[in-house]
């Protein structure tokens, strides 16, 4: 199958690829991921240094088109993380500049022309590292079909056509920014423009036809006020990975001239809910199962409740979007599916008699929703633990107005206080696993509060 559909269109070969002020065209592309293929090893997959560059979409279009797996790794991965995901995922050789604890052998371009062969053996296309509510991150495997299924289930839903042009500024290490916004468009041929940065003013300035962000990004575009009236040329403006508030839903329909459109999907599911180009829009719901996907919403015992708009319900999905499971955890993936088959997101929704579903919230507090990242509060406390000065952690999201939620961490400390200490931990997981996943405040406590069976009860702290 060919998932980058676009790449071989003659009438696409000029369409452009932009990272900030960097251009590449389709035609471009496809010479630059053609050489570059012809360096790939043989054997396990490739990890791309994934920053917001060109240089990332060449890596990630070239494995993908040789059939190597291809690993993303956030660019900002302290030694811990990064030691984690190269480890866990095999990876065999590095794609991007030389990092500090990386000692894989690069890729070289080579001579290739004429394409890769792709490389055959039902191998993922993609893994991507995605937090739990405990341990490391898990490799989430997804395949070329579940990524061509997912893709032309949104082209669909929102009418995305070569016509559109595509923006946003999110990393490309996650599904929302790689796997939408840069293989959506070379799937569709649609252009597609990095911003660099998701910030108001370089939406602003960007020209497109469809725009992606997160409600942090979307909540700092309403509150510029003329950056978000710039938008009211744009087809579509789309907000997902994490829940859009009411209240911001109605601010940016006002301000940019249409109500957003919401979709609602997990790392493993690709996007299985969305709202319509042509449909109802509908504040605090993320819209209807998209082509191919079925939901149902069920008791903690399984049993399925009434789609009355209601009755609140424990998310499960399936189709033929989904992944493929974690890599090299065959008990966590059997977990994470129901006997007959779902997918179980640990999401809590209603759905209404027109399949319009509300996410309500999660089952587990343990994994928290900060900018649109998904972050496990057992990674934070794990790597809160290892720094000498702490005894105890519990971290907790917190709501937030810009953040959904912020990462708060309640530590008990080892001997008498030291001045300081609060930033130096912030810092020490900052570093250690990566910026966007360090707690925004740390907060020292005598004693973590406890039930009697010595669980803590984190729904005190929040
Ligand atoms: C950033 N800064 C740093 C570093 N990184 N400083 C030191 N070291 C670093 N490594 C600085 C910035 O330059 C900036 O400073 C300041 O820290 C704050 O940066 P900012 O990026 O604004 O941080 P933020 O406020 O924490 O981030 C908000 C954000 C970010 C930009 C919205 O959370 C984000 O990109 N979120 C997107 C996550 C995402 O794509 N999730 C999709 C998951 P200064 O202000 O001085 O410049 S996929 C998914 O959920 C599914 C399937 C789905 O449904 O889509
Ligand atoms: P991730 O694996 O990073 O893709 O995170 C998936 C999780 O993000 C889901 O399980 C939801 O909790 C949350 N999420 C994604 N999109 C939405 C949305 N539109 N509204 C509410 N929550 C969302």
């Amino acid at each position: 199958m060919n998932l980058l559909a676009s790449l071989d269109l003659p009438d696409d070969a000029d369409r452009a690829v932009a990272v900030g002020d960097a251009v590449m065209s389709r035609h471009e592309l496809l010479e630059a991921t053609t050489r570059l293929a012809a360096g790939l090893p043989d054997d396990g997959p490739v990890a791309v240094h994934a920053s917001p560059s060109l240089e990332t979409i060449v890596g990630v279009v070239a494995a993908l088109r040789a059939g190597v797996p291809v690993v993303p790794v956030p660019p900002d991965s302290g030694p811990a993380e990064l030691r984690h995901v190269l480890t866990d995922s095999g990876a065999t050789a590095w794609i991007g500049p030389p990092v500090d604890g990386v000692d894989l052998p690069p890729v070289r371009a080579g001579t290739g022309s004429g394409g890769p062969e792709p490389r055959t053996g039902g191998s993922p296309a993609m893994i991507l590292y995605t937090s739990g509510t405990t341990g490391s991150p898990k490799g989430v495997e997804l395949s070329t079909s579940a990524l061509a299924a997912g893709l032309d289930a949104l082209a669909e839903a929102w009418a995305w056509t070569p016509d559109d042009t595509v923006v946003h500024g999110l990393p490309l290490f996650h599904t929302h920014g790689l796997i939408l916004g840069v293989l959506g468009s070379l799937r569709v041929g649609s252009r597609f423009s990095h911003t660099g940065k998701p910030t108001p003013a370089a939406y602003a300035a960007t020209p497109g036809s469809m725009y992606f962000g997160v409600p942090t990004v979307w909540n700092r575009i309403a509150a510029d006020e003329s950056a978000a009236r710039s938008l009211a040329s744009a087809r579509l403006i789309v907000s997902g990975s994490a829940p859009l508030p009411v209240s911001l839903f109605a601010r940016l329909a006002g301000l940019v001239g249409q109500s957003p459109i919401e979709r609602y999907g997990m790392t493993e599911t690709l996007i299985t809910l969305s709202t319509r180009a042509d449909g109802e829009r509908r504040p605090g719901w993320v819209g209807q199962p998209v082509r191919g996907v079925e939901t149902r919403l069920v008791t903690e015992d399984g049993v399925e409740v009434p789609a009355d708009g209601e009755t609140i319900g424990r998310l499960q999905v399936r189709g033929p979007l989904l992944f493929n499971g974690y890599l090299g955890r065959p008990e966590a993936t059997a977990e994470s599916f129901t006997d007959d088959g779902w997918f179980r997101t640990g999401d809590i929704a209603v759905r209404d008699a027109d399949d319009f579903h509300r996410i309500v919230g999660r089952e587990s507090t343990d994994l928290i929703k900060s900018g649109g990242y998904r972050i496990g509060s057992g990674e934070i406390e794990a790597s809160l633990l290892d720094h000498p000065a702490v005894v105890e952690a519990a971290v907790v999201g917190v709501p937030n107005d810009d953040l959904g939620q912020r990462i708060v961490a309640f530590v008990v400390l080892t001997g008498s206080r030291r001045a300081g200490l609060e930033d130096a931990l912030i810092e020490h997981v900052a570093t250690q696993l990566s910026w966007h996943k360090r707690p925004r405040q740390v907060v020292v406590l005598d004693t973590l509060p406890r039930n009697p069976m010595g669980k803590v009860q984190k729904t005190l702290l929040t």
